[in-house]
């Protein structure tokens, strides 16, 4: 008996997010190494964190793509480029590969309505809401970076930078969470 719920298209669509997710952490677990090299000990343990959070996310699509009696396939994780020139280029990366893949979850949300598969929908917003939080988190990292001086910062204001970000916690605050109070 059949049993597989996901059409043919999500199938090959959720396995390549899956992948996207773990090159993304790859991403991050290669600026980290390279903050720690660099002597900024607390951007690289924000970044090896997020690396983390990347790699939870790969589990999350490979278990939904099982859940829902499909097959898993795991291919080779591109590798993560070259290294960032700087701490203000490394915010950059990191803000421009979040957007890419806002975009590339936006597209499957876009093929799970057109098939109307809310299942696979419904699964798909809680990406909508981390990557929003995501792309809060990588903007926080470029305001912090140019009140530091952006790419002319200099070494006392990244030193300050460096342990800020060592505290700094995993989510950013979202828009639905404010209130008059706590703004
Ligand atoms: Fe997987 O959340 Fe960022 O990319």
């Amino acid at each position: 008996m059949e049993t597989n719920r996901l059409s043919s298209t999500l199938t090959a669509a959720l396995n390549a997010q899956m992948t996207n997710e773990a090159h993304n952490s790859q991403i991050y677990l290669a600026y980290a190494a390279w903050a720690s090299e660099k002597g900024y000990g607390g951007i690289a343990n924000f970044l090896f964190r997020h690396a983390n959070e990347e790699r939870n996310h790969m589990m999350k699509f490979l278990e939904y793509i099982l859940k829902r009696g499909a097959k898993v396939i795991i291919t080779e994780i591109p590798g993560s480029g070259v290294d960032p020139t700087s701490v203000n280029d490394c915010f950059e990366k990191v803000f421009k590969y979040e957007v890419q893949n806002t975009t590339s979850i936006y597209n499957i949300v876009n093929m799970s309505m057109a098939e109307k598969d809310w299942a696979t929908w419904n699964f798909l917003q809680w990406f909508v809401k981390e990557q929003t939080e995501e792309e809060t988190m990588a903007m926080d990292l470029l305001d912090k970076i140019k009140v530091a001086g952006g790419p002319d910062a200099k070494d006392d204001a990244l030193f300050a930078l460096n342990n800020e970000l060592a505290k700094t916690p995993d989510d950013a605050i979202l828009a639905q969470d404010v209130t008059v109070e706590k703004p």
